[in-house]
């Protein structure tokens, strides 16, 4: 039997409805914006992959997508020398930004991660296995996730207000918070700080443990925090959070704080990137480590991580980007097949109201997802809601994520508040 080859790739960008989520940098933009990748075989399989659609990684997706057709879907480190090729060709080998948190000094990983999904995708179909097979096998049946919290306003301005309401203090983040628990059962919660002063935040924190005694919390303010700001909610919330996320900006001044702290300091800002780890580890800088297969270079490569993790004894906990259930899925199959996460995974699921995938598959119960069991990720795509979320990406001008700029149009004065207390 002659092999399968991959014989067309499409890449389909979609915007999906999204509340005003306020964080360090500005507010979430009406729309977010994601790519959802189809790779086809001769053989008639379809592999499915999902990741960040900027108008630049767009037109990186694209150069691959062109010359992938004929190439063996099994050949993922080819795969990766064809990206690095393309790349090195189309725009001179350069980094990316994402949402103005996030800058990587090169593309490969984030523009090979949805090709090597939708590849182990196809491949779990051809053998009729879940995708958590071919990364090992899972070792959990269910993956839980924590409850992701927001400051957010009523609605976006000149709109009508969304279904969560306005969350601007500690209370309205309780009740937000009562909601998520109550709806979706998730065992832990995590708030998205960096919006209000630090005293604040810390309150919300404690009116969270307050009424929830039993959730372990965290809090993440996205380095908005100088080292000995830090250090002083380190001090209070200890014994309150499990971990810290990203308090400060920077190996060096993560480093800095874990010297004067108990507190597990974790981080998706500083450490983004295999070639962060041996700095970091070297200075003491973080304790947990969120692994993200968009970024981190796809499934396998973040399985990898998680191994490295383990060796070194940090701990691993998964970060979340606005996305839809193509993701989901690939999130849930890794989690389920890395022995040592063993913090909730985050999601920012709840927070949309569309997506691209038929129902059913991924439901949250008791605040986890059941690990697909079908072949491949197990979710199918919708070509209904996959047609109109890309008229939808046409029709709404939102071309790449922007929450500074979204932000300076409502506040012109807003400045981003990285170290700012
Ligand atoms: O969605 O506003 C957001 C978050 O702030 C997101 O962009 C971060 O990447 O969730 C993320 C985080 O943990 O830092
Ligand atoms: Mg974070």
């Amino acid at each position: 039997m002659s092999r399968s080859r991959i014989s067309q790739v499409v890449v389909t960008p979609v915007a999906f409805g999204d509340p005003p989520l306020l964080n360090v940098v500005g507010v979430h933009q009406p729309y977010a914006l994601r790519a959802i990748v189809e790779v086809h075989t001769d053989s008639g399989l379809l592999g499915l992959g999902e990741t960040y659609a900027d108008e630049a990684h767009l037109a990186r997706l694209s150069a691959v997508a062109e010359v992938l057709p004929g190439h063996d879907p099994y050949d993922l480190h080819g795969l990766r020398r064809l990206v690095t090729d393309v790349l090195g060709r189309e725009t001179g080998g350069g980094g990316a930004s994402f949402g103005g948190m996030l800058d990587v000094d090169s593309a490969v990983d984030t523009v090979y991660s949805p090709f090597e999904v939708a590849c182990l995708d196809l491949q779990g179909h051809e053998a009729g296995v879940p995708v958590s097979d071919l990364l090992g096998g899972a070792v959990r049946d269910r993956v839980p996730f924590s409850g992701y919290l927001f400051h957010k306003w009523a609605g976006h301005p000149g709109l009508p207000d969304d279904a969560w309401g306005e969350a601007l203090t500690p209370d309205q983040l309780v009740t937000q918070a009562r909601r998520m628990v109550d709806g979706w059962g998730f065992g832990s919660l995590k708030l998205k700080g960096g919006v209000f002063h630090p005293d604040r935040e810390c309150e919300a924190i404690e009116a969270l443990r307050d009424t929830f005694p039993d959730l372990p919390l965290r809090l993440d303010p996205n380095g908005a925090w100088t080292p000995s700001t830090s250090l002083r909610a380190a001090d209070r919330l200890a014994g309150v959070v499990e971990y810290l996320e990203d308090p400060t900006p920077g190996i060096r001044g993560m480093a800095e704080v874990a010297a004067g702290t108990d507190v597990p300091l974790a981080t998706n800002m500083c450490v983004i990137a295999m070639e962060h780890l041996p700095p970091a580890i070297a200075q003491g800088a973080v304790q947990v480590v969120l692994s993200d297969h968009h970024l981190w270079g796809g499934l396998k490569k973040s399985a990898l991580l998680g191994g490295i993790t383990d060796v070194w004894g940090l701990g691993l906990s998964m970060h979340s980007n606005s996305h839809l259930g193509v993701s989901l899925a690939a999130m849930v199959h890794l989690a389920a097949a890395t022995p040592n996460l063993t913090y909730a995974c985050d999601t920012h699921y709840p927070w949309k109201t569309e997506d691209v995938i038929t129902d059913g598959v991924l439901s949250f119960e008791g605040g986890s997802v059941a690990v697909p069991t079908t072949p491949g990720l197990g979710v199918t795509l919708d070509r209904d809601r996959l047609g109109e979320l890309h008229e939808q990406y046409l029709s709404c001008g939102v071309r790449r994520r922007e929450d500074t700029v979204y932000m300076r149009s409502i506040h012109p004065d807003f400045e981003v508040n990285t170290s700012r207390w």
